[in-house]
This record gives C-alpha cells, sequence and structure tokens, in this order.
C-alpha cells in the first residue's frame, strides 16, 4: 500500500509541498483496555488528528496493522474538519478482546496530502488480563467413588473431568477441600485432585460412615473457583480372620450315644461389618481323618455312624475348617478330640434318655463270646430234636412213654429204662423181646403208635 502511494507522490508534488503532520499526541502513544465485556464493542481506542499546511489541502489518513487481524478488530472513523482530518479508532461492533488470543495490536496510521506521505505514528493497544472463571469439561456436579475400606493414604481415584479456563493459567489451579462430612477422612492432591484416605478407614467400628462426601473447589490465580463434590462409599472389606475360641474341644462317644447326637458346638465369629465377610460355614478339614463318623449342621458336630467304631480306643482327632464367605475367603481350624470308652455297664433303659442304638458286629469284646454261648446252645437243641426225630422213626414214639421215676427220667431223657425195650437193647445191650421185635417189623409207618400201645405194659 505504501509503495503505491509513493508513486502517486511523485507524479504530483511541486515546489510549495509540505509534509502533512499529527497534530496531537507524541507517538508512539500506547493505550489499555481490559479483556472481555469490560471493553464493548464502540469503545474509543484512540483518535488521530493530521493536518497539512498548504492552504485547502486536509491529508488522507492510511493504516497498517499489526498483526494483520487487527484490521478486523478495529472500525475507524474518518471525518474533515476543513484543514483537520480526524480518525477515530473504535472496537468493531460484535467484537471482544480476548487477552488470551492476543495482548498487543499496533496501528500504524500515515498522513497524506496527495503529493507527500509523513512518517508513521505508531498506536500500540494493550489488552490488560482479567480473570475468568474456571469451569468442568464435561460439567461435573458431582462424581462418584467407591472403594474398600482401607488404610491411610489409598487412593479413592481421581477427578473424571478437566478443567477449562479461558485465562490460560491451568497449571496454576489449586485443589482444596473445603466442607463435607468427610473432610477429615479424606485428602486431596492440591495438583492434580486425586483423593485419598487420610486416615485409616474401619468400617468395621461402626462409627464410619458407609457414604461420605467432600466439597471440592478448584481455583486459579484470580481466586475464581468452581465447585464440584465427590461422594464415596467405603464399603466393608473382608479383612478380618474367623476367630473360634476355643480351638480345642473334647468328647466321648459313648455306647449309648446315638446317631444324630450332637457331640460339640463350635463358637467362632467373624469381625468383618457384612455378609458375606462374616458369614461362616463349617466344613471337615479335607485330609482330616475319622470324618466320616460325622456330619457338620451349622456350627454342630453329629454323630453319624457308629457301626465300626472300636470301643476302648482313643482318643481320635477330627478336624474342622470354619471359612468366612468373603473374596478372598479366610480359614480357620480347630481341632475336635474323642475318644470311645469301653461299655462297662449295661445302658440305661429309661426313657428319659435317648434310646441307645448298638450296632451287632461292633468290636465290643463282650459280644462274641455272647454270640458263641448262644451258637453252642442252639447246637444243642438242635441235636436233641434230631435224636426225637430218629427215635419217632425208629420206634414209633419220641420219648418212652412212661418214666419210672423222675430220677431215672432226669438219667436219660431220651428213655426210661425197661420202658422202651429197644433203647433198653440199645443202652443196656440187653436182647430185644421177640413180640416187640415182631410187632416192629410190622409197625413203621402210621402203624407204629398202635404197634407201642401193644407192647406198652
Ligand atoms: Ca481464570
Ligand atoms: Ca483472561
Ligand atoms: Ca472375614
Ligand atoms: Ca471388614
Amino acid at each position: 500500500m505504501k509503495e503505491t502511494i509513493f508513486v502517486t507522490v511523485l507524479w504530483f508534488c511541486s515546489a510549495s509541498c509540505t509534509m502533512p503532520y499529527f497534530t496531537t499526541d507524541t507517538y508512539p502513544v500506547t493505550v489499555f483496555f481490559t479483556e472481555g465485556p469490560s471493553t464493548p464493542s464502540g469503545t474509543i481506542i484512540h483518535t488521530f488528528h493530521a493536518e497539512d499546511d498548504e492552504t485547502s489541502v486536509v491529508p488522507f489518513l492510511n493504516y497498517t496493522y499489526d498483526p494483520i487481524s487487527g484490521q478486523n478488530m478495529f472500525h475507524i472513523e474518518e471525518t474533515n474538519t476543513g484543514t483537520e482530518r480526524t480518525a477515530v479508532v473504535t472496537l468493531k461492533e460484535f467484537k471482544e478482546f480476548d487477552y488470551e488470543t492476543q495482548d498487543t495490536y499496533k496501528i500504524t496510521a500515515y498522513a497524506f496530502d496527495g503529493i507527500l506521505l509523513s512518517d508513521g505514528v505508531l498506536l500500540t493497544i494493550q489488552i490488560n488480563d482479567t480473570g475468568e472463571i474456571p469451569y468442568l469439561s464435561p460439567a461435573t456436579d458431582s462424581q462418584s467413588f467407591e472403594i474398600e475400606e482401607n488404610a491411610e493414604g489409598s487412593i479413592i481415584g481421581s477427578p473424571s473431568f478437566t478443567i477449562v479456563d479461558t485465562d490460560g493459567n491451568q497449571d496454576y489451579h489449586t485443589w482444596t477441600i473445603s466442607g463435607g462430612n468427610g473432610s477429615n477422612f479424606v485428602s486431596i492432591n492440591p495438583n492434580n485432585g486425586t483423593i485419598v484416605l487420610a486416615a485409616d478407614y474401619d468400617r468395621d467400628n461402626t462409627s464410619y460412615y458407609e457414604d461420605i462426601y467432600v466439597d471440592v473447589n478448584i481455583t486459579d490465580k484470580y481466586d475464581l473457583s468452581v465447585t464440584t463434590t465427590y461422594f464415596i462409599k467405603i464399603t466393608d472389606k473382608n479383612d478380618n480372620i474367623p476367630q473360634c475360641d476355643p480351638t480345642l474341644y473334647t468328647f466321648d462317644i459313648e455306647r449309648n450315644t446315638s446317631v444324630g447326637t450332637i457331640l460339640s458346638s463350635i463358637n467362632c465369629t467373624d469381625n468383618d461389618l457384612t455378609s458375606p465377610n462374616n458369614l461362616l460355614t463349617y466344613s471337615f478339614v479335607s485330609n482330616s481323618a475319622n470324618t466320616e463318623y460325622f456330619s457338620i449342621d451349622l456350627e454342630n458336630i453329629t454323630l453319624a455312624y457308629i457301626n465300626d467304631l472300636i470301643y476302648g480306643r482313643g482318643p481320635y482327632q477330627l478336624l474342622v475348617q470354619v471359612s468366612d464367605g468373603g473374596i478372598p475367603s479366610y480359614s480357620s481350624t480347630v481341632t475336635l478330640t474323642f475318644t470311645i470308652p469301653n461299655a462297662t455297664t449295661l445302658p440305661p433303659t429309661t426313657t428319659l434318655l435317648p434310646i441307645p442304638v448298638y450296632d451287632d458286629i461292633s468290636y465290643d469284646s463282650t459280644l462274641p463270646a455272647l454270640i458263641i454261648i448262644i451258637s453252642i446252645v442252639g447246637a444243642c437243641i438242635v441235636g436233641y430234636i434230631m435224636i426225637l426225630c430218629w427215635r419217632w422213626h425208629t420206634f414209633g414214639a419220641c420219648l418212652p412213654r412212661h418214666c419210672p421215676t423222675s430220677q431215672q427220667c432226669r438219667m436219660c431223657c431220651t428213655c426210661c429204662p425197661g420202658d422202651d425195650l429197644d433203647l433198653d437193647r440199645v443202652l443196656s445191650d440187653r436182647a430185644v423181646s421177640d413180640d416187640f421185635m415182631q410187632k416192629k417189623g410190622s409197625s413203621f409207618g402210621l402203624e407204629a403208635p398202635s404197634s407201642r400201645t401193644k407192647i406198652s405194659r
């Protein structure tokens, strides 16, 4: 633009030419305005005044901008007063200074009388920064966190949003906790908003709430801030091992102890606050001996099977595992010892006591002897019956008809000497009478009883 002007000057210049000039202000001039709405569009920034000493010559004005974008920011309204050219520089309509975008504009003005061009005068427009309130992206009124109870310093979480601040001073935002019922339990990193437990948090202590909150302020260097709220749920953690008291139990299994009898009740607790962290289950240790004789119903150890228990032995050991339902689960072990005393007396028959349950093949030492005795007696009875049958078949009667004396009968249950001729022959080796033998020869079978009648005495 300036080069074009000089070409024009050379074309019209004459000996009477004088240089136009600016009449007001000592340049360079610097003016200050504040960014934002405090400097509305239309605000007068500066006024140039230019004259020319030649008669009836009013100079024209030309401008250059640095940066060139300033051309879009300013409106220059020129007026001619007859001897002076006035140029009023204002902020253009719908324009607003933004320090963070451009903090300085420079306008250089030139006066031109149609022949000569003045030196440029420099107007510097300096934009002052003002604080702008930061905001959160995305907009976040609150954010929720959930953790398990934990020790001091444990990280709860970090903000899920970012800070936007047109001041461009994001590095200087400071995070603080300004209130809330959790302000004594939570601390915040002032540089990035990460929150941590400020002290050990024990949810198993009922004075510690499950839900707490803190108000969080994010402040810029102008002390302008935005606020959000952190809601924090702190849940029960499985951090307690089941405790059993006592850890050793002792009991006996008597002969009158019936299946289903509760032999021991295990006493265990878990200090965790909630289920399943404090929910206890009882089971036999997988490699424990003697588990086949017992069952577990909740904390109760019950006799379940006795058939091959060896009385008089022991003590035996049984291991029970007590586990909570947390993840991961914790366990404790309880030891039970038991003996099986010998039975020295018969079981009581009172109905006030449980009905005894006996096993026929248990290893009680008295029972085999009893079985042997019963077997011998049974064999004798069977043998005796067989003899009677043989007698009936042979002599037609099982027993002698008469016993001469009770003493003789006791001497021999199967005959009375002299009464039963055949038996007399057997026992006394006497000959059988002929009449009996003749009769016997015709008296086998069903006639035998009548033949015995005939030989009866
Ligand atoms: Ca700001
Ligand atoms: Ca600013
Ligand atoms: Ca537990
Ligand atoms: Ca707990």
